[in-house]
């Protein structure tokens, strides 16, 4: 039987309050029939499920991202959507998919009758501020046939109604460019409202817009005041629709949360739980309407942060010097929550850190971050006879795997405790196992280093006072993200900021959204290769992931603008040679206090990532039918790999220096002729030996090291390099009880010492990124056209691996390999999704087969051969 399913609308997870007037419709197919590819398809729309109206049958292959066939969605349209399908092989259609729903949200600014409102209390905002309360009450009259909030802030909000918290969003509106794009959430809130009169409200906290932000200890960066706006409309069974929107008749009021900073933590005085909101006796002040145009707000384009996981403690140590530590077994990015009872004004105090130095917490790493949560306790008479508490923080989030406990009253249950895991709800979709349990922690430290650090904004670390969506390091991680979580509608909306942030004339930020460092060594706006190429790769990357040419429409002109400031930066013979760049950042050789002192020059970099980013660029202007552009793209891209010949590769095809960045920098990004990279493999797999296997290369070259390697056929260096344990390397962090993936190779020295340097994170995902290397090439499972409609499957079986596997749900369904060989016979299984086709190249070196969807198993003789053909390229053209 062959049945659609999994309708989606856009990249969203949840289509509602979507701000696509148009939004494409995607769906998979599940079927028994072997080699299926659509034929034709059929959707169904309409305001409900019982009157659907046809859009007829559309002959095409295409499943993902097909156009929207109706009218426009309106604000506040709500549409069910069904589809069916015929395939290549018979004649009738399939079953339809279920039905699913899509809901725009407020399309026009000019649907905001609310007003953005603030205290009117006097305010510095010179240190961490309490939570403001602004609520009003309302009356209804009980006939509610359907109810929205439509809401944003100025700061960080949770909305409550009659006193329930409303949605599970958690640092709602999250973190965007605010002057360019507020967003704003939309909720169903009809479960909130109660006949008679109904209390509403916000709590709003420093968060972002004037929390601290950065290393240079600022505040303030949007604004020194926070402000909510908040339009509750409620459609009653006539049609007729109430709204209460957020005005000058609201009032402010000071409740619990004493002060709250994403980085330093919260102070919650339980005592004081009920106060502050409108109906809860004196204390309230009027409100202040803001200045404020709401053609600034926009719907989500990803998925809201939520509590995705709650975790158990897992020990109860005690410290040398006497204090209790609770272990949760893994370094992770969230907050407690716990269960006390005691006296009132007792105060609990939590500090978080993620690893302990020499018994006690190890603080130094996160800087003037105090990640501190205090809770004083309500109390309602003696310790025995009051009432259990609960609490856990709102405003506020930490990187840890130990919490030290202080002014606990009585005896401390660790069952009272729970870890609440923390980070955009993206989906999962990629997996990797294999025989070499070392490989599968090294695995689970990525996926833990990503959800950690994607946390609404792609973050390169999550625990000291930075946590900054850095170009660079998104740049480097963003095909390994795209494969195990779903991330399109995430890296929609930081690639917008991204746009606008950047403009079109000169580069992007360093970080997105921006925050400007104006102490050395970070002028504003520099030209900083591989941080600023950001601007062409990512949106390269969610191109192929998902073959949605918007990724490019959108980014092509800053594309453009980067590739010509980094041009101009080169001079006019395009030779990269004068001033400061990140370079291959975090060298093992370089110094902890010198990060960019790597033994590839930052000069070779940047002119190995301006050859390869214009030849991206131009690509994607060729895909977009720019063609005067791409000529034009590709002609700097010739230029400036012309520079890098002539400057660094000797008339023998040797590089200077002869550094592993180097060489897997001209392999990687075609800056050799064909005749000259077999060679250069060898010298790479010489490099990495006389570098004793161990990792010698930073932020640049790390990621592309192992493919350089297996591209060329290196395949053993490779998995060598990937199984050393010595540090520095991938395995060294993991000999060491790691459980995230570290900034530094050392950020723990052996002996248990932090490593001494400034930057001592761990909980960075970037040098993660040889997941990707694992997924495509030890399992085998790669993309060989837009969206995995065609896949490689190339496992290059080493490293005495016995069996490997992995899966994705690629946009058209679940791909997934596995092999294993006993050192005699290979065999591999292979599941295909309808609508794919796949490439299998078996590593006896076999002709590839060509294979439909379905399951398929291959055996082979004892492999590999010597000198395996490169690897099929990510970069395809359609
Ligand atoms: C550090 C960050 C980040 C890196 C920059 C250059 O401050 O942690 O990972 O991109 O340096």
């Amino acid at each position: 039987m062959t049945t659609p399913s999994a309708l989606r609308f856009e990249h969203h997870e949840e289509p509602f309050g979507i701000g696509e007037d148009r939004p494409r419709l995607s769906w998979q197919v599940r079927t028994g029939a072997p080699g299926w590819v659509q034929a034709a398809y059929e959707l169904e729309l309409g305001p409900d499920a019982s009157s659907l109206v046809s859009y007829g049958r559309v002959n095409s292959a295409g499943q993902h991202l097909q156009p929207w066939p109706a009218r426009p969605l309106g604000s506040r349209d709500r549409v069910a959507a069904r589809v069916r399908v015929w395939g290549n092989d018979d004649g009738g259609p399939s079953e339809w998919s279920p039905v699913a729903w899509v809901e725009a949200g407020l399309l026009d600014a000019a649907d905001w009758q609310a007003s953005m409102i603030r205290p009117s209390w006097g305010e510095d905002s010179m240190s961490d501020e309490p939570a403001s309360r602004i609520s009003t009450t309302f009356e209804l009259d009980g006939n509610v046939s359907s109810a929205r909030l439509y809401a944003s802030a100025h700061g960080i909000y949770v909305a409550s109604i009659n006193g329930r918290r409303v949605g599970r969003d958690l640092l709602a509106p999250g973190w965007t460019s605010y002057h360019h794009r507020l967003r704003y959430q939309t909720y169903d809130v009809a479960d909130y409202l109660l006949p008679g009169t109904n209390v509403i409200g916000f709590e709003v906290a420093d968060g972002w817009w004037r929390g601290n932000l950065g290393f240079q200890e600022k505040r303030n960066k949007y604004g020194n005041r926070t402000a909510v706006i908040g339009q509750l409309e409620v459609v009653d069974a006539d049609g007729h629709i109430t709204v209460v929107g957020t005005d000058e008749s609201w009032l402010a009021g000071r409740g619990p949360v004493l002060s709250a900073d994403l980085y330093n933590g919260e102070t919650y005085d339980a005592r004081l739980a009920d106060a502050g909101w409108a109906g809860s006796g004196g204390g309230l002040e009027p409100v202040a309407v803001e200045d404020f145009d709401t053609a600034l707000l926009v719907a989500p384009d990803g998925p809201p942060v939520r509590a995705t996981e709650e975790l158990p403690v897992r020990e109860v140590l005690t410290t040398p010097s006497g204090q209790t530590i609770l272990d949760f077994g893994q370094n992770l990015v969230g907050h407690v929550r716990f269960r006390v009872r005691g006296e009132a004004g007792t105060e609990v105090v939590l500090r978080h850190a993620e690893v302990l130095e020499h018994g006690e917490l190890g603080v130094r790493p996160l800087r003037v971050a105090r990640q501190t949560d205090t809770f004083i306790l309500r109390g309602t008479g003696e310790p025995e006879s009051s009432a259990e508490e609960q609490w856990q923080p709102e405003f506020t989030v930490h990187g840890f795997r130990y919490v030290d406990v202080s002014g606990w009253p009585g005896e401390l249950d660790p069952e009272a405790f729970t870890a609440v895991v923390v980070h955009s709800e993206l989906k999962r979709t990629g997996f990797f196992e294999c025989s070499e349990p070392m490989l599968n922690q090294l695995h689970a430290n990525v996926v833990w280093g990503m959800r950690g650090n994607f946390v609404d904004v792609p973050t390169d670390c999550p625990q000291r006072n930075e946590r900054l969506g850095w170009t660079g390091d998104f740049q480097v991680f963003a095909s390994t993200a795209a494969f195990l979580y779903r991330i399109p509608g995430f890296a929609t909306s930081w690639l917008k900021d991204l746009a606008v942030e950047q403009g079109t004339d000169g580069p992007p930020p360093l970080v997105v959204p921006e925050v400007t460092f104006d102490k050395p060594p970070f002028p504003t706006r520099p030209v900083m290769a591989a941080w600023g190429d950001a601007a062409v790769l990512v949106p390269w990357v969610l191109y192929q992931q998902t073959g949605d040419l918007e990724f490019l429409r959108r980014q092509l002109p800053g594309m453009a603008a980067w590739l010509a400031a980094a041009a101009e930066a080169a001079g006019p013979e395009l030779r990269f040679e004068q001033g400061f760049q990140f370079g291959d950042w975090l060298d093992p050789a370089a110094p902890p206090n010198e990060p960019g002192a790597a033994r590839t020059p930052w000069q070779l970099v940047a002119q190995a990532y301006l050859a390869h980013s214009a030849s991206i660029a131009s690509q994607a202007a060729a895909v977009l039918g720019e063609d005067t552009e791409s000529a034009r793209l590709r002609s700097l891209s010739d230029q400036a790999r012309a520079v890098f010949r002539k400057v660094y590769i000797a008339a023998d095809g040797t590089l200077d220096p002869a550094t592993q960045t180097s060489y897997a920098l001209a392999l990687r990004f075609g800056l050799l002729e064909p005749e000259e990279q077999a060679a250069a493999g060898v010298r790479l797999a010489e490099t990495v030996a006389g570098d004793g296997y161990r990792i010698a290369t930073g932020f640049v070259g790390t990621p592309l090291v192992t493919d350089a390697l297996s591209d060329e056929g290196q395949v053993e260096a490779a998995y060598r390099l990937l199984l050393q344990t010595e540090c520095p390397s991938w395995l060294y962090p993991v000999t060491m009880g790691a459980t995230t993936i570290w900034e530094r190779w050392d950020s723990m020295l052996p002996d248990g010492t932090i490593n001494a340097g400034e930057m001592t994170s761990f909980n960075h995902y970037a040098l993660g990124a040889v997941a990707d290397w694992m997924h495509r090439t030890v399992a085998g499972l790669a993309p060989a056209d837009l969206a995995y409609r065609k896949i490689a499957v190339r496992p290059l079986p080493g490293g005495g691996l016995t069996w490997a596997a992995a899966r994705h749900e690629t946009p058209y369904g679940e791909a997934a390999v596995r092999w294993e060989h006993d050192g005699g016979t290979f065999v591999l299984s292979l599941t295909v999704p309808a609508g794919c086709t796949a490439s299998v190249y078996l590593p006896d070196g076999s002709e590839a087969m060509e294979v439909g969807s379905g399951t398929h198993s291959f055996s082979c003789g004892p492999g590999p051969v010597a000198g395996t053909p490169r690897s099929p390229q990510l970069s395809v053209l359609p």
